[in-house]
């Protein structure tokens, strides 16, 4: 084939005229579409623009990875089983300054981008904070200009769609793809094969050395998708592929001439259900062996991918921990540790000790939960089966370790049965954690009291013996989505202010703090709060019906319904203020509207208790007159990226009221108090670190802290003193109890009043309730001076700087991953002469 020519093609896809972008519009309607103006619906306006902008993000997207291969750079790969990145089309028009344009060129075409920006599905494909730190991880990765890619699996099916019924969450499977998406490119020619089962057959070379090779196994092949990952404002643009799971022979041949068709086709669509569903987070009960065959799936398939790159590149496997950083979010894809050690000893032959080596430098692994009961195992029993050559090699790597430990800790069982990865208690179990932590250069925990738990208690034993591995790295939010994109009355008036740069420099926000106590200023930053309010508000009347007044203060507790979270300990305060009112003892409250949002696991069945309480005091709550005009809650149902980008602008209070010590981080928090919402919290996770920031009188603290959670706990507590001591405690407590809330039920809720009474309440919601209505009472104080309250909301949108994900992102490179910037300049041609293949 004759070489490209960059020349021939007319334009560069780069010009910013209405005009160009009208006629780019209509003709991808056309000619991808296949519809017109006439016979366009909607949704067909969406996709069309969605196409004229990715068409700007390839010639960038190619550039980059042509100077990403050429620089011989360090690459990072982020595995992670999920990515919640949410809607695409605004955030690539921001993101290369395109937006005003497109509103321009579609307003001739007598449409509106807001309302086709409203149209975009979002991509759903993760739970909740794991998810979106991987999304927002990636912004930050593109817009530092770092040679980054992610890697995970495209789901036909993302988070479920919540929905109510009689007050119940219920699922609704949510088909994103359906409408299509224009925004990834499959690659057909990207496939690799993977395989499950099967055993391990060992044999001798010529020299008498020992091999293995893993036969007799099933296989399903992977499919790359590429989506483009565009940075803010630079011309680096990276790739997600994610893979799909293909059957690996359409039709097995011998099954379709024996005719059995059927069987043939069933096990096509056996195969293909291996990328069908993203697992809800049920932390505590997993163990679905088609959740461990997502995993080494989508691992296998991207380690093979990532090996191809390198060897194009680069001869000698030992230098891969010098050009290649692979991140694990989580323990989901530490099987890439086996995997890894699989390849180089069977494939490469390497010897034991320089693969491991090789694997021990490569991977670094992030932990995002204490809790012991959230922490990944695997029945030994179901490893051997579906991986039996990786259960060998996960024995292997213990028995090495565990001698090596020996050796420094002679004679300590106790420890070595802590420290070993295998659990021998019961039917045995491989514990990811302590391979990921084996098997990685660095650890790290999400925010400095989860790190400081981590060294302490989680992970002591791996800390003693090597106290460099474990590192914080607290958690960050990409300013981009959660303030420049989500709320434009506050970034406009910022834009007035200090000016734009805050969005690649969140720490220029600090510029605020002289602004403070500034009347005007604070008068302007509360008018885009009660715009913000009552956008919100059109909302919640056009979605669901609801009217809530834009005057009152919005109290704000969105994510996952977990019982650590504590929205029972909201939900007590909320019954405790509407006894106050009809008591006629709340004169000075202000007005209230309570909002609550979050979706529980399905199999999650006090979670999905807790949101029908919660609805259901809601009912009791808006329907009676005496507490409506100064109180109201409402259940946000399907809480989700983009609803997250309606609400958190839009609130007053924001809600973290964990149990100390057990959210690892949360980054809810962060996105709220960026918007100026204030935060009413436990010292946990991140809270610490936003209130050191904020400062304390700008932050409503409240609760036990970890330590003295530990040690009640130790001292045995019983929740039966609170229940008994506290008059208005007992009270509410006993309304749910005698069905006061569920009238036709008085039953309901007797599962939640034994957790939290008879069972020892484990999360401590009784404990902290009185401290927690005192920090209420603070709160309202506070609110009624209003200048007061609009100088500490300043304060805390100016004290954010640091929780920007940049920060997070420059801390990993310089921190765990060794890697520098490339940034690249902006290439009119689409093709220099270059013989790689451009990825
Ligand atoms: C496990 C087994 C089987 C199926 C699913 C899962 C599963 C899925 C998702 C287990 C855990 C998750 C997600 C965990 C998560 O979101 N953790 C949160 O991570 C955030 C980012 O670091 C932190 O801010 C939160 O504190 C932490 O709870």
């Amino acid at each position: 084939m004759s070489e490209f020519d960059p020349d021939a093609f007319e334009h560069d896809y780069r010009g910013t005229d209405p005009d160009e972008i009208q006629r780019s519009i209509n003709n991808r309607l056309v000619y991808t579409i296949g519809k017109d103006p006439y016979t366009a619906v909607d949704h067909d306006w969406l996709n069309a623009l969605s196409y004229v902008v990715r068409d700007r993000l390839i010639e960038r997207w190619m550039e980059t990875h042509r100077s990403y291969y050429r620089s011989g750079t360090k690459r990072i790969y982020y595995l992670s089983l999920e990515f919640l990145v949410g809607r695409s089309l605004n955030n690539a028009l921001l993101n290369i300054g395109f937006r005003d344009s497109c509103e321009e060129a579609l307003k001739r075409l007598g449409l509106d981008l807001e309302e086709i920006l409203g149209m975009e599905h979002d991509a759903a494909l993760g739970n909740g904070g794991l998810g979106r730190l991987a999304a927002c991880i990636l912004d930050s990765i593109a817009t530092l200009d770092l040679p980054g890619t992610g890697y995970g699996i495209r789901y036909e099916y993302g988070m479920f769609r919540q929905a109510l019924e009689e007050n119940q969450q219920v699922e609704l499977p949510e088909s994103w793809l359906k409408a299509g998406n224009p925004w990834e490119f499959p690659r057909p020619e990207v496939v690799y094969k993977i395989h499950f089962g099967g055993r391990v057959m060992e044999y001798q070379d010529k020299k008498g050395r020992r091999h293995h090779d893993w036969i007799d196994a099933e296989e399903v092949l992977a499919m790359a998708y590429d989506t483009p990952i565009p940075g803010y404002h630079t011309e680096t643009v990276n790739n997600l592929r994610l893979w799909s799971a293909r059957a690996s022979h359409d039709f097995d041949l011998a099954c379709f001439n024996r005719g059995n068709y059927l069987k043939a086709v069933e096990e096509k669509a056996y195969s293909e259900n291996l990328s069908k569903v993203l697992y809800p987070d049920d932390r505590a009960s997993a163990n679905q062996e088609l959740r461990l065959r997502q995993q080494y799936f989508f691992v296998s398939a991207s380690l093979q991918d990532i090996l191809r790159r390198f060897l194009q590149q680069y001869e000698s496997l030992r230098q891969i921990p010098e050009h290649i950083t692979i991140q694990l979010n989580d323990t989901h894809p530490s099987i890439a540790i086996p995997e890894l050690m699989r390849i180089l000893l069977d494939k490469y032959k390497l010897e034991w000790q320089q693969a491991w080596k090789i694997t021990q430098k490569t991977f670094n692994y992030t932990n995002h939960t204490l809790l012991p009961e959230a922490l990944e195992s695997w029945p030994v029993e179901l490893m051997e089966r579906l991986l039996p050559r990786h259960m060998q090699i996960i024995f292997e790597i213990n028995r090495r370790f565990l001698l090596t430990v020996t050796h420094l800790y002679p004679n300590d069982m106790e420890l070595l049965k802590r420290l070993s990865i295998i659990d021998e208690e019961g039917a045995r179990r491989v514990r990811m954690a302590n391979l990921a932590v084996i098997g990685s250069r660095r650890v790290n925990g999400v925010s400095q009291l989860h790190t400081d738990l981590l060294r302490q208690q989680t992970f002591a034993d791996f800390h003693r013996l090597d106290p460099e591995r474990i590192v914080n790295i607290t958690n960050g939010i990409t300013p981009r989505r959660w303030l420049n994109e989500a709320n434009h009355n506050l970034s406009g008036l910022l834009r007035n202010v200090i000016g734009h740069d805050w969005v690649k420099d969140l720490s220029q926000l600090e510029r605020l703090r002289a602004y403070a106590n500034d009347s005007e200023f604070q008068q302007r930053f509360m008018l885009a709060k009660r715009a913000n309010k009552a956008r919100l508000a059109d909302l919640t009347m056009l979605h669901l019906g609801s009217t809530i007044d834009p005057y009152t203060l919005f109290d704000v507790q969105v994510k996952r319904i977990h019982e650590y979270k504590r929205q029972l300990l909201n939900v007590l305060r909320v019954i405790t203020l509407y006894n106050r009112i009809c008591d006629g003892i709340a004169p000075d409250l202000v007005p209230r509207t309570i909002l609550l949002g979050g979706k529980a696991a399905p199999g999650y069945l006090m979670a999905k208790l807790i949101i029908r309480l919660i609805n259901d005091v809601a009912a009791v709550i808006n329907n009676d007159p005496k507490s409506a005009p100064q109180l109201k809650m409402l259940f946000i149902p399907n809480y989700d990226v983009s609803t997250a980008c309606d609400i958190i602008p839009a609130a007053d209070l924001s809600q973290q009221i964990s149990t100390a010590g057990m959210e690892a981080s949360g980054t809810g928090n962060m996105k709220l108090a960026l918007n100026g919402a204030l935060t009413m919290g436990t010292l946990d996770g991140a809270n610490i670190e936003i209130r050191e920031q904020v400062g304390e009188e700008n932050f409503f603290c409240f609760g036990l802290t970890a330590d003295e959670i530990a040690r009640k706990r130790q001292n045995g507590y019983d929740p039966r003193l609170h229940h008994e001591q506290d008059a208005e405690l007992k009270r509410a407590l006993d309304m749910i109890d005698q069905g006061y809330f569920s009238p036709t039920n008085p039953n309901r809720y007797k599962a939640i009043l034994r957790s939290l009474i008879d069972d020892g309440d484990h999360f401590m919601v009784l404990a902290d309730y009185r401290a927690y209505i005192q920090s209420d009472e603070r709160a309202n104080a506070l609110y009624r001076d209003k200048a007061a309250w609009a100088r500490a909301a300043i304060l805390n949108t100016a004290a954010m700087g640091s929780f920007s994900c940049d920060r997070t992102v420059n801390d990993y490179a310089r921190l765990v991953w060794g890697a520098v910037p490339i940034p690249h300049r902006k290439s009119r041609r689409i093709g220099r002469k270059s013989n790689h293949r451009g990825e």
